[in-house]
């Protein structure tokens, strides 16, 4: 069984990066940055089809989260994708639970379930519904959907850990419009007093929830001050720069006493022209045409990372 750093099989990534001794985070190796940004690409990409075939889902919130899901799946998380309920697995909770997409993808892509399946995204009958359902999908830890609710069930899980001296750790996804909850807040409280270090929670700061912007609905900056002030360890990162978020997420796994959250800025819609820091595609599918053009658009940036450009 094989029981390591990201992706099954990729013995390139076996001995990339983690923390060092003495605490010290290394900095990433240039080749891993590279195929960390490779399989984001591959995320998109698979997102982008998915909810085209669907002809409906949520682009959007998908496409900002790549790099994030593709950093903690093949790289930070340990998990058997032969055995999904490893025990000694790390948990990770999308509790922005619309951006299923990129979780199917990034799930299907690590070995959980064939990558043919992901063409059955909200089929009837399919497994990879709109939104997460833990009693169907190899993988998924918890249903989510109702905002709010995965990050209380991280706090669970970590406890749990805690009081059963386990080892794994519990990561959890949350969007900016989702810190609108009520919910969240209390949580933030229990994570802090319990002092759940074995907590890292992550929050996708795209500016925008469902057709309008974040700052128009309910101001949440300045962020990094109000998780600090609820007694979390915070940084700040850029949330498509992979290597940042790989030490970042090291960072967390050192830090003791208290949970951390990292704040991921990121671009809505990240990497299609048309759909970045457009509330139109936070719930919609793209057309024929427009798939046509958005995977053009990536293909484009990749060849000029790939150049050096
Ligand atoms: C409890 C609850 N209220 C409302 C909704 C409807 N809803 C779905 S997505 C969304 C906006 C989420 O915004 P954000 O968390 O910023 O997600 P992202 O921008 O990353 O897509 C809302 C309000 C919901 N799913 N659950
Ligand atoms: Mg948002």
């Amino acid at each position: 069984m094989r029981i390591g750093r990201g992706a099954p099989n990729d013995q390139s990534m076996e001995n990339a990066g983690g923390p060092g001794i003495d605490g010290a985070v290394k900095s990433l190796p240039e080749a891993l940055v590279r195929q960390l940004e490779e399989h984001a690409y591959r995320l998109r990409r698979d997102v982008l089809e998915m909810v085209t075939a669907a002809r409906s889902g949520h682009p959007g919130g998908s496409l900002s989260s790549a790099e994030i899901v593709a950093t903690l799946f093949f790289h930070t998380m340990r998990f058997n994708p032969r055995e999904p309920k490893w025990p000694g697995r790390d948990r990770f909770i999308l509790s922005k639970g619309h951006a299923a997409p990129v979780l199917y993808a990034a799930l299907a892509r690590t070995g959980h379930f064939p990558v043919e399946e992901l063409a059955r995204l909200r089929k009837s009958g399919s497994h990879l519904q709109g939104h997460p359902d833990q009693t169907r999908t190899p993988g998924v830890e918890v249903s989510t959907g109702s905002l709010g609710q995965g990050f209380s069930v991280a706090q669970g899980a970590a406890l749990a850990g805690k009081l059963d001296g386990a080892g794994y750790r519990v990561y959890v996804l949350i969007g900016d419009g989702e810190m609108n909850e009520g919910q969240i807040w209390e949580a933030a409280l229990f994570a802090a007093h319990h002092k759940l270090d074995n907590l890292t929670g992550l929050v996708d700061v795209n500016g925008l929830q469902n057709d309008t912007f974040v700052a128009d609905t309910l101001i949440t900056e300045p962020i990094v001050d109000k998780w600090r002030a609820f007694g979390w360890h915070v940084l700040d990162v850029d949330g498509h720069d992979v290597r940042a978020l790989a030490e970042a997420l090291d960072v967390a796994t050192e830090t003791k006493g208290r949970p951390t959250m990292i704040v991921c800025r990121t671009v809505k819609g990240k990497g299609v022209s048309f759909m970045e820091n457009n509330p139109e595609f936070h719930g919609k599918a793209p057309t024929p045409e427009q798939l046509a053009q958005a995977l053009g658009e990536l293909e484009l940036a990749r060849s000029r990372r790939q150049a050096g450009g």
